[in-house]
């Protein structure tokens, strides 16, 4: 396989890939050459038949403590706009598989927005959440703004964008941003986010791409919009062999020449 510097990329399961960010001593603050090896192996991962999942984790005490303070400290507005830093950043939002992050200790800054990039949040007990950039005098760049809104709500997405406030897991789970707080452990948080990646890996790859396809419209269109949206999905699941194997409407099973998907 690729040889990564700045990630891990393992099997846990045979349908799970996991990634691991691997720069302890910076916290796994979120650099360019970071972020191009995860899209690599992200993408690469999303292309491969054989997996129906993928887990993204950091380490005990940081899943990512934000954007590399030392990479962006002597960039000029020349610099960052010319380049478009940060625009490749936020791609993994368009992966079609599942990605459950498991966030143990600080996601703050990019390493919140990178979290929230992800389609289900696992957090253990000592996660912590937050967007500090306030601090630096900047704001989310990653997508913080957009998606904490529509996730939390207005008056709790500027607390945390305006104070720089840190959140525990519980609060966390509180507002809605992850789907709960795993039990004390160390590691608990990566084998129960692998374990719910091997349940989703185990269902109709179609279906699962299309759960996903379905729920992220609901933060892009309107009601009337999605629910169509919805629905013809729900329609075009008809033609697949899985929903004649799933045995969801036997009046459908007696139809001739089911595609092969
Ligand atoms: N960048 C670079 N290095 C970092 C970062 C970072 N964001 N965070 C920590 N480190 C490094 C420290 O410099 C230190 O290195 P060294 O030992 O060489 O001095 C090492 O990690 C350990 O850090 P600390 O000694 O500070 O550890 P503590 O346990 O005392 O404190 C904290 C942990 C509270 C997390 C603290 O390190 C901290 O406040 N870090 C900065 C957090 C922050 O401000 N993050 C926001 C950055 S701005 C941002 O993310 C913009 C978003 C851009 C969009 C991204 C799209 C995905």
């Amino acid at each position: 396989g690729v040889q990564y510097e700045n990630i891990i990329v393992s099997r846990p399961e045979p349908n799970v890939v996991l990634v691991q960010l691997n720069r302890p001593k910076a916290l796994n603050a979120l650099s360019s050459p970071l972020f191009k090896e995860l899209n690599q192996a992200l993408f690469e991962a999303d292309q491969d038949d054989t997996v129906g999942a993928m887990v993204l984790t950091g380490s005990e005490k940081a899943f990512a403590a934000g954007a590399d303070i030392k990479e962006m400290k002597d960039k000029t507005f020349a610099d960052v706009y010319k380049n478009k830093f940060l625009e490749n950043w936020g791609e993994i939002a368009r992966l079609r598989k599942p990605v459950i992050a498991a966030v143990s200790g600080f996601a703050l800054g990019g390493g919140c927005e990178l979290a929230l990039m992800c389609d289900i949040i696992l957090a253990s007990p000592t996660a912590k959440f937050g967007q500090p950039e306030i601090n630096l005098g900047v704001i989310p760049g990653g997508g913080g703004s957009q998606r904490l809104a529509g996730i939390v709500g207005k008056s709790r997405a500027m607390e945390l964008i305006l104070t720089g406030r840190t959140i525990s897991a519980k609060e966390a789970e509180n507002w809605g941003m992850v789907s709960r707080v795993v039990g004390e452990g160390e590691g608990q948080v990566v084998k129960d986010a692998v374990a719910m990646a091997t349940e989703i890996a185990s269902k109709s790859q179609v279906a699962v791409q299309a759960g996903k396809e379905v729920v992220n419209a609901a933060y892009e269109l309107t009601l009337a919009e999605g629910l169509r949206f919805e629905r013809r999905i729900f329609h075009g699941l008809f033609a697949t062999n899985d929903q004649k194997e799933g045995n969801l409407c036997e009046i459908f099973q007696s139809q001739a020449g089911v595609p092969d998907f």
